[in-house]
């Protein structure tokens, strides 16, 4: 048993008509620069992860997402040296607006069995492979 505190990460795979998923690049000076990851952020205190996803999504890509577009895919822990990080990712079809980077250095739409070659942070891997799974459920 450790005393590591849960920090619930939600993340979004944003999926288009092509079956393409968009990723960001996390910008110089932050943790994990340079990293593709799933678009997303950490859950505030009192916050539902789906309302913190929808928060997250306008601030950082400045598109509109409705609860019920958001489903469930999958989940992936990584334990770090002062926390536990919890990261949730959803599947998103349909969303309002064109993605724009506001958080994010660079935007790139990548099918999910080519994303193996970028460099990600360590909790993402193990969310694609769910991922592909999920979509080929479709
Ligand atoms: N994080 C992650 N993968 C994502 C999104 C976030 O591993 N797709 C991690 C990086 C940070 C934490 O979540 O440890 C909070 O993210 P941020 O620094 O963007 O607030």
């Amino acid at each position: 048993m450790n005393e590591r505190m849960i920090f619930p990460v939600v993340a979004a795979a944003l999926v288009d008509s092509a079956g393409r998923v968009l990723l960001q690049q996390r910008p110089a000076g932050k943790p994990l620069a340079g990293l593709w990851e799933f678009p997303g952020g950490k859950v505030e205190r009192g916050e539902s992860p789906e309302a913190a996803l929808i928060r997250e999504l306008a601030e950082e890509l400045e598109i509109s997402v409705a609860s019920d577009a958001l489903t469930p895919a999958g989940f992936a822990t990584e334990m770090l040296p002062d926390r536990h990080l919890l990261l949730m990712l959803y599947v998103v079809r349909e969303w309002q607006g064109e993605a724009r980077p506001h958080a994010a250095t660079a935007l790139r739409w990548e099918q999910p069995a080519d994303m193996a070659s970028l460099p990600m942070p360590p909790a993402d891997p193990p969310l694609v492979r769910q991922l592909a799974a999920c979509l080929a459920w479709d």
